[in-house]
Order: C-alpha cells, then sequence, then structure tokens
C-alpha cells in the first residue's frame, strides 16, 4: 500500500466515525428550510451534499481546502519560481486536506506517469471506430467508458469486500483514470486536428506539461498555461453538473469510470464546460457578422443584446453561485497580461467585459452579470496556438477529474450511502402551498 493510501486511513476512518454518529446522534435534526422556489429553480442553495474539497461563496469565489487560488500560486509547489502551481499538488492538498511537499508531488507525477502507460489498446480501437468530427466530448467520453474494462473496483467488489475499504480500489481506479486522461485527450486532439500525427508523452514532464507535450504545444509558456488551466478547472465544490453527477452515479457504487463519464456528460452541456466553447463561437460570430477584427464596444453592444434579443444567452457570463466576477476569470486575465498582453483575443473579450455585464443587469433578471472562468480561457488557449476549440471542454474535463474524483474517493471513505431524494408531482407542490388555479 503507498504511502498516500496509508494516510487516507489515517484521516479517513476518524472522519467516517464522525459521519456515522453525526447520523445516529443528530439525523433528525433541521439544518435548513426548503423553499418551493429552490425545489423548482435547480435546488439553489439547498445544502444537501457532504463535499470537503472545496468551497465556493458567492462573493469571493473558489477555495480549494480553505485556500484561495492566489494563495495556492504562493504555497504548492512548482517547477520555476515564478511558474504555475503543479496539478499533482492541488489534488494531493484536496485528497489530503494538507499542502504538498515536493516529495509528495514528485511522488503522484512519477505515479502517473507509470499507471498512464496502462491503456489498453482497445480504447483506441474504440476511438478510431467514431467518425473524426464526432464531437470531441463524444470521443473522450467513449474512450472514459472503454477504460472502464480496467476497473479495479468491480474486481474488488466481486471478491465480497468490507464495505469500509471500498474507497480502496475506488483510490486505484481513479489514480490509473486521472493518469490516462491527459493522454486520450491529446489522442483525440491530434486524430481530429493534426491528422492523426500522434505524439508520444516524455516520461520527464509532468502532468500537465506532458499534455501540453502530447498536443504539440512544447513551449514553456504553453506548459505553464496549461498547469494553470489544470488547476483552476479542478474543483468547484460538490453540487456543479460534473461533480453533482459524478458523485449521484458513484453513490450507486458505479465504478469510477462510470461515474466521471456521467460527469464528463453533464459538463458536455452548453450551460456547463461546453460554455467554453461557446464563447469562441460567439466571439468568431461576432466578428464575421460585425466584419471587422477589432470591433468597438458600441459594436459589441449591438451584438450583445441582439443575442439577448433571439432568447440566447450569452455565453462565459453569469453563474448559478457566484455574484461577482469569478476569480479563475481574473487569474487568466493575469496571465494573459504577462506572457501576451497584446494578443488580439486577450484584448476582445476585456472588451466584452466592459459592456455586456451592464447589459445583463439591465435585463433585470440575471443574477450575476459577471464573466464565469469561461469567458477568457478560449481566448487564451488560442492566443498561445490552441485555436482548435471543440477540445476546450475535453480540456475542462481532464482538469475535473482532480476535484470530482477525489470527491469520489471521499464519498467512499465516509461510507456514504445511496443518494436517492424523494420526488413529488405538480398537484403535491400546489397543495403545499394552497395554490388554486
Ligand atoms: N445571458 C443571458 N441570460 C442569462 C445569462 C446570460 N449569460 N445568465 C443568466 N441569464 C438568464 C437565465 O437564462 C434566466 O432567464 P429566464 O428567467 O428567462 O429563464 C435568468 O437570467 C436568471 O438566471 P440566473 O438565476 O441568473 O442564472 P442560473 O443560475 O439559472 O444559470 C448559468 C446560471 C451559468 C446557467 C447562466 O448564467 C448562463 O446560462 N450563463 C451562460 C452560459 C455559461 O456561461 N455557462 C457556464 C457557467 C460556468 C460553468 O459552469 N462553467 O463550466
Amino acid at each position: 500500500m503507498d504511502y498516500i493510501k496509508e494516510k487516507l486511513i489515517e484521516i479517513g476512518r476518524p472522519k467516517a466515525e464522525t459521519v456515522k454518529k453525526l447520523i445516529k446522534n443528530y439525523g433528525d435534526k433541521t439544518i435548513q428550510d426548503v423553499t418551493l422556489g429552490q425545489v423548482m429553480t435547480g435546488m439553489k442553495g439547498m445544502v444537501s451534499l457532504l463535499t470537503c474539497t472545496s468551497k465556493l461563496d458567492a462573493e469571493e469565489g473558489i477555495r480549494f481546502r480553505g485556500y484561495t487560488i492566489p494563495q495556492l500560486q504562493e504555497l504548492l509547489p512548482k517547477i520555476q519560481k515564478d511558474g504555475e502551481p503543479l496539478p499533482e499538488g492541488l489534488f494531493y492538498l484536496m485528497l489530503t486536506g494538507e499542502l504538498p511537499t515536493v516529495d509528495d508531488v514528485n511522488f503522484i507525477s512519477n505515479q502517473w506517469a507509470q499507471r498512464a502507460q496502462g491503456i489498453p489498446s482497445h480504447v483506441y480501437d474504440v476511438i478510431n471506430a467514431l467518425p473524426k468530427d464526432a464531437h470531441p466530448m463524444i470521443q473522450f467520453n467513449t474512450a472514459i467508458l472503454a477504460m472502464s474494462t480496467e476497473s479495479q473496483f468491480r474486481k474488488a467488489y466481486l471478491t465480497g469486500m468490507d464495505k469500509k475499504d471500498y474507497w480502496g480500489p475506488t483510490y486505484e481506479g481513479v489514480m490509473d483514470l486521472i493518469s490516462r486522461l491527459p493522454v486520450i485527450a491529446a489522442y483525440i486532439y491530434r486524430r481530429v486536428f493534426h491528422n492523426e500525427n500522434y505524439i508520444d508523452p516524455d516520461p520527464n514532464l509532468d502532468w500537465a506539461g506532458n499534455l501540453a507535450h502530447m498536443m504539440g504545444h512544447d513551449s514553456d509558456e504553453v506548459k505553464r498555461l496549461m498547469r494553470l488551466y489544470m488547476n483552476i478547472h479542478s474543483d468547484h465544490e460538490g453540487g456543479n453538473v460534473s461533480a453533482h453527477a459524478t458523485h449521484l452515479v458513484g453513490s450507486a457504487l458505479s465504478n469510477p469510470y462510470y461515474s466521471f463519464s456521467a460527469g464528463m456528460n453533464g459538463l458536455a452541456g452548453p450551460l456547463h464546460g461546453m460554455a467554453n466553447q461557446n464563447v469562441m463561437h460567439w466571439l468568431h460570430k461576432m466578428v464575421r457578422e460585425i466584419g471587422v477584427e477589432n470591433p468597438s464596444e458600441a459594436q459589441i453592444k449591438e451584438y450583445a443584446e441582439t443575442t439577448l434579443k433571439k432568447g440566447q444567452v450569452i455565453p462565459g457570463y453569469g453563474h448559478a453561485v457566484l455574484r461577482k466576477t469569478d476569480p479563475r476569470f481574473t487569474v487568466q486575465l493575469e496571465f494573459a497580461k504577462k506572457y501576451a498582453p497584446d494578443a488580439p483575443l486577450i484584448q476582445l473579450a476585456e472588451k466584452v467585459y466592459k459592456v455586456v455585464p451592464d447589459i445583463l443587469l439591465s435585463t433585470g433578471k440575471v443574477k450575476n452579470p459577471w464573466p464565469n472562468v469561461d469567458a477568457i480561457s478560449g481566448s487564451l488557449l488560442s492566443s498561445f496556438g490552441i485555436t482548435e476549440y471543440p477540445i476546450y471542454t475535453v480540456l475542462f474535463g481532464v482538469s475535473r477529474s482532480l476535484g470530482v474524483l477525489t470527491q469520489l474517493i471521499w464519498d467512499r471513505l465516509y461510507g456514504l450511502p445511496l443518494e436517492r431524494p424523494k420526488s413529488q408531482n405538480l398537484a403535491w407542490y400546489m397543495d403545499k402551498v394552497g395554490y388554486k388555479e
């Protein structure tokens, strides 16, 4: 057993005991009233999940195990002093709750590099059987399901193991899956956009650096960008669609591949992770329709208002929880200003940022008019040469594995049961609030 698993037993067992005692001794205590509005508007603000990896504050944004993004940029191990932290370190932090040492990060990097070699050949056959123009998320998710033939959880389950040990094979599956996702993502990218001209992993590179390398973007700056990208997209509490779907499916003791695949199906929706590619679609369409590369603020305003008039959303803006500019937007803008201050797409994204919030506010219904993570991530990737935007949600998915799969390990450490909320029909709700037509 590796030392991280030993550590998880040490941390996890007492926490599992606490969960049991809470349920036994305080299980009938009311913690929150639930309104009909909450039920009918996506359960917003309704506390119903137990998640320890990160916490989202509406005003401040995300904290990973208590740390903000700028704090982690200082505290997590990096390759270069002025570089971005290695996502391996963030994974360690989310998993154990402790800041990693350089040795911890190296241990995980080596583990992932070794485990990445274990992708069975049928996974590539399955991808290759899909048409090249199948959306990269279809190819990505199909590959994830195809990789579930390797699931150690099912084998361990069938041997009849003790429930409290389920987290162990889950951990193994999670480590395998995370290690292999960059290889799969890069394979799809090269297959679809670079004539199947594949690039082998470099065993000396870190997990995110290797992804950039295998995609064929080998500059130091893109590797830095990829580390940043992989960190900031990794986790956003437990209630976002990809995390919640992974957790829900995992609660049936579905293996990590099935569970993560469910999350990725959610990420592929335009209101969630697909927004990053839709932003690019929206920007390019705007430039095409206006007919100039650098539209004025007045032209952007008119285009955005037309989008709303057509009953469509402005992608990259708004959030179900956040009520301020997303710090993940800000940190990307800072990166862009440092490494590509003159990039036209960054300047365009900034101009949109000046114009769109007021337009959304003027609708009187949008609760958060500010940019989210997706408002700039595509402009940033494009400015560094990764211009093929249908791949962006796949990159988001690779990153998201770090958070939602850590959550899955913790679900099993806590011993959380099958999730099964109660549903009611419309008449029940009408009756409950005394509504008559
Ligand atoms: N453009 C136009 N209208 C918007 C809007 C936007 N960017 N954001 C919200 N609205 C509208 C909603 O569609 C809703 O309209 P109706 O009442 O007519 O249905 C109204 O404003 C109230 O919505 P809300 O309560 O402010 O927002 P929700 O919590 O319902 O939805 C969304 C949050 C992120 C889905 C929403 O802001 C949106 O559609 N944004 C654009 C898509 C996007 O950027 N998604 C990515 C979000 C971040 C993420 O998960 N990344 O992966």
